[in-house]
């Protein structure tokens, strides 16, 4: 089989290959002019309608219709913004639903154009709460009583995507005088999980469904990215940057070379051994002073890698992969420190974690998360999950409905992902796979080694997946393969799940020199 090159399989090309697109008058784009959504279970507020022409994303010029639908679900006292936009000329047909982040059930404007200026009509909602603070709840979470508002976080979870989904199809009909063809969910992290909850409770509302580095989980994970923080202050000890930098660089040394290829990625972590005790009274120069590898330090690590155990030692939740930053800041890192000098630091928590376990687990948004010993940290877990995974687990294996409505989904998850756990994502691909042994026919998981969360790092990320989605939906074309290129210009093939990527002979820079191969061990 030849493969597409990364070049070919742009949406340009996907877009090209429709045989009609519609436009219609900017003049239809009004509140007069367009149906009132009908969303059941909802109360309409309010909608706005105006055309924007003109509009700069980048280097692109958009002009579309910018429709607002505010609704209410009665007696849940909330206010939901779902925002449609829809190109004026050359709609290709296509819906396409977009994904938030954190706490944010959508991204900023610039997301939405990306998905306009490849003349998609696009949806999204804030769910009732601001989209503009994505790493904490503190908006919305909470009333004034310090009870959880579980009004919002049923919204948040679960309700507005699938209203989304039914306004972005109303409103598509009434400009365009026809609904979406196929309509696609595009998200990443939150954006993940949120295409998975759409796939398990709402199995119609999207034809195809691009779910990566799926948030999936929610109250298990979010308490085990405390792990680290956690580990740090039992062991009384905050290493800098540069120490778990150092640490990182020499697992990365040390296992590199396990998957046949040197090129700075592990792609085979589980054959990784190495061990951040070696590395014990080594010298490193953080920022021109010398700091030695404390052994307290070097089991910090091993121990965020290791992931949570409670008390008695039992395995809880996943860590990270090896080769993933442990520390780069407290919005993008778990392990992450802030320092006065390389020997004087302070933990520093990953918000979205810490803001979920005092607010939503102990409605406390003041607690002082360093007190908590080892049985109080198994507690927040028990109750995190007790309380909340019926509404925000997304994690039941049952996607049988969506397989029968004919539903397609990719996955993808960077094995360098320093905030969501890919082994808990290969968790619920399992899960799904063991329910339905032909999980593939429908749904696929790539794993993609090197890549931090949703995108960088130095692996090569997927170049456009949305477009195999779209492809496999309406043409039939399986994703065999995931086409991924990395910063440096390397191309690759990334292999579904649990196939892995094997280096032949030939260039080590092109996908070709590659294979799909079963090798159980590598992740
Ligand atoms: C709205 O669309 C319809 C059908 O495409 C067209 O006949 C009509 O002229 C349009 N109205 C305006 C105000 O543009
Ligand atoms: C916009 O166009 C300029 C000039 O052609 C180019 O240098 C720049 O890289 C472009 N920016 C983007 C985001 O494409
Ligand atoms: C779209 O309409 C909403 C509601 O009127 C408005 O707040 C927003 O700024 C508009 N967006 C653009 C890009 O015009
Ligand atoms: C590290 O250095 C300390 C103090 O010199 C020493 O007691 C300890 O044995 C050393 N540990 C290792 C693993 O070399
Ligand atoms: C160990 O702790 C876990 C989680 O807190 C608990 O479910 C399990 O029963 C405990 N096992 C033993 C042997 O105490
Ligand atoms: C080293 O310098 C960088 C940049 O000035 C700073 O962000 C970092 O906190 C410093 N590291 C330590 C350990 O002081
Ligand atoms: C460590 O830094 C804190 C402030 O970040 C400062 O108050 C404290 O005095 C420092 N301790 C030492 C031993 O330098
Ligand atoms: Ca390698």
């Amino acid at each position: 089989m030849v493969l597409p090159t990364v070049r070919s399989l742009t949406s340009a090309y996907v877009s090209a290959a429709l045989l009609a697109a519609s436009a219609v008058n900017a003049g239809n784009c009004s509140a007069a002019g367009i149906a009132k959504p009908s969303i059941p279970e909802a109360q309409l507020l309010h909608l706005s309608a105006l055309p924007v022409v003109g509009y700069q994303n980048g280097n692109t010029t958009l002009d579309f219709c910018n429709v607002t639908v505010t609704y209410t679900h009665p007696g849940k006292n909330d206010a939901i913004h779902t925002t449609v936009w829809l190109p004026l000329s050359s709609w290709n047909g296509r819906l396409q639903g977009s994904g938030g982040g954190g706490y944010a059930m959508r991204h900023d404007d610039s997301v939405l154009a990306e998905a306009v200026a490849l003349d998609y009509s696009v949806v999204a909602t804030d769910g009732g709460h601001t989209y503009l603070v994505s790493e904490n709840s503190a908006t919305w979470s909470l009333d004034a009583s310090d009870h959880v508002n579980m009004a919002l976080l049923d919204d948040f979870a679960y309700l507005a995507l699938n209203e989304a989904a039914i306004i972005g199809k109303q409103i598509s009909h009434s400009l365009y005088g026809h609904g979406p063809s196929q309509s696609y969910w595009n998200g990443c992290s939150t954006g993940g999980r949120q295409g998975l909850m759409l796939a398990q409770r709402y199995p119609t509302a999207y034809n195809g469904i691009m779910a990566a580095a799926p948030a999936i989980n929610w109250p298990t994970f979010l308490v085990a990215e405390y792990w680290p923080q956690f580990v740090m202050n039992q062991l009384q000890t905050y290493p800098p940057t540069c120490v778990t930098d150092a640490i990182t660089s020499a697992a990365v040394s040390a296992c590199d070379s396990l998957d046949g290829v040197v090129d700075g990625v592990i792609s085979a972590p589980g054959l990784c051994n190495f061990d951040p005790l070696s590395l014990v009274n080594k010298t490193i120069t953080c920022n021109d002073t010398s700091v030695q590898i404390t052994q307290s330090a070097a089991l910090s690590v091993k121990l965020m890698w290791a992931g949570m155990r409670s008390s008695n030692g039992t395995f809880l939740w996943y860590g990270l992969e090896r080769g993933a930053p442990l520390s780069m800041g407290s919005d993008g890192s778990l392990g992450a420190t802030t320092c006065s000098s390389a020997l004087n630091c302070t933990g520093s928590p990953f918000a979205i974690s810490s803001d979920w376990i005092r607010r939503y687990i102990l409605q406390d948004p003041a607690f002082d998360l360093t007190t908590l010993d080892h049985a109080e940290l198994d507690s927040i877990l028990a109750r995190s999950i007790a309380e909340y995974d019926s509404i925000i687990g997304t994690d039941d294996p049952d996607l049988s409905a969506f397989k029968l409505a004919g539903g397609k989904m990719i996955t993808w998850h960077g094995l360098a992902d320093p905030l969501i756990f890919p082994k808990g994502t290969e968790h619920y691909y399992r899960r799904v796979q063991e329910r339905d042994p032909a999980v593939r026919d429908f749904y696929r998981f790539f794993p993609a080694p090197g890549v931090h969360h949703c995108e960088g790092g130095n692996g090569p990320v997927p170049v456009d997946p949305l477009s195999q989605v779209v492809e496999w939906v309406e043409d039939g074309v399986v994703p065999e393969t995931l086409l991924a290129q990395a910063a440096d210009g390397r191309t690759r093939a990334l292999c579904p799940w649990p196939l892995v990527s094997v280096y032949n002979s030939g260039d080590v820079m092109d996908e070709r020199s590659y294979t799909c191969e079963e090798q159980r061990t590598w992740f």
